[in-house]
């Protein structure tokens, strides 16, 4: 390295990203940034690579650009595993975003139906990070055409997952119910918005951002399922500290660095057992005698959905 081609280096947040360029926000302007020479040779996998959320340190150029010299060390990384199956079929992991405090589940009151499910999914990604999470329930005006039954089942799901620490809220962009608390609890963070395609995120953006500027196309009116309006993801400024990421619609989530071993420790009511199983703490929580969290399913302590949840996840690694 000669003198001449490093004059400065900076500190920049990757913000975006397409083959070989880095959108890089260095003090306020977006750099469209390579990866310095250096670098590069030092990437062996996606995990090396910069992320969307990235601290980089940059080098100024003769000609003006900047360069990816390094990456800061991660606060939280958010993956997927992508199942490709192109040669060997082996999943291949896929970096969603880096440095986040909080992932946002967001899910439709109705249309699309909620799926529990898919909220288990979110919560362990997050946990496995250590990263907050939010459940942002949308089209809360459709609340009321449920059934009293589904209505009764949906509270109680509430109820659920606010016991287990995380928040809850409910927000319609039809009625505007909600959208203050949504927008103070993005505040002063940096948040991955996860959600199917359909429930209501760009809507939702668009209310929440000072320069919407976005369209947000009509649900399907025969499927009742959103189109793909959004292909990359989105780095979206509400203010100077708070960031939204929106993502697209994924519909494969497989999750990534979360292992049969460790899948438990995901689940916050689980934690408290973990250890007392006959098998301590090698039991998978499946068939083995004498386990705990089993028991607890029994008593009634843990949500038997909830543990659908865990054994559906674990089956994901057979
Ligand atoms: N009734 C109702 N419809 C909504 C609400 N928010 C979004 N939608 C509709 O849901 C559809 C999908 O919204 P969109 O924001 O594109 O969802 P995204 O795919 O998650 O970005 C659109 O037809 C929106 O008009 C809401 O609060 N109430
Ligand atoms: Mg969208
Ligand atoms: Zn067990």
């Amino acid at each position: 390295m000669t003198m001449n081609t490093h004059t400065s280096t900076c500190q920049g947040t990757v913000i975006g990203k397409s083959k070989a360029l880095f959108a890089v926000m260095v003090a306020g302007q977006i750099s469209h940034s390579q990866l310095a020479p250096t670098l590069a040779r030092l990437i062996k996998n996606e995990l090396d690579l910069p992320a969307i959320g990235d601290q980089v340190l940059l080098s100024t150029q003769s000609d003006g650009q900047y360069r990816i010299e390094n990456i800061l060390a991660r606060r939280s990384l958010i993956c997927r595993r992508a199942v490709t199956g192109k040669d060997t079929g082996q999943p291949s992991v896929q970096v969603i975003a880096a440095n986040i405090d909080q992932l946002v589940a967001v899910m439709a009151t109705s249309q699309p139906e909620l799926k529990w499910a898919m909220l288990d999914r979110y919560t362990v990604m997050a946990e496995a990070q250590q990263i907050d999470v939010l459940i942002c329930l949308t089209k809360s005006d459709l609340f009321e055409q449920l059934s009293c039954h589904e209505q009764a089942a949906f509270q109680h799901r509430c109820h659920l997952y606010r016991q287990l620490g995380y928040r809850l809220l409910f927000c319609s962009v039809q009625t505007l119910a909600g959208i203050a608390e949504v927008q103070h609890q993005l505040q002063g963070r940096t948040s991955l918005l996860l959600g199917k395609s359909g429930v209501g995120k760009t809507s939702l953006l668009n209310v929440l951002l000072p320069h919407p500027g976005r369209k947000v196309a009509a649900v399907n009116q025969v499927t009742g399922k959103g189109r793909h309006t959004t292909t990359a993801l989105q780095w979206l400024t509400i203010d100077e500290n708070s960031v939204v990421i929106d993502t697209p619609g994924t519909r494969e989530l497989g999750l990534w660095e979360v292992t049969t071993d460790e899948l438990d420790v995901c689940f916050p009511e689980m934690r408290p057992l973990l250890g007392q199983c006959k098998f301590r703490l090698g039991c998978h929580h499946i068939e083995e005698p004498g386990c705990a969290i089993r028991k607890a399913v029994v008593t009634g302590s843990i949500d038997p959905y909830r543990y659908q949840s865990y054994l559906k996840l674990m089956e994901e690694w057979r």
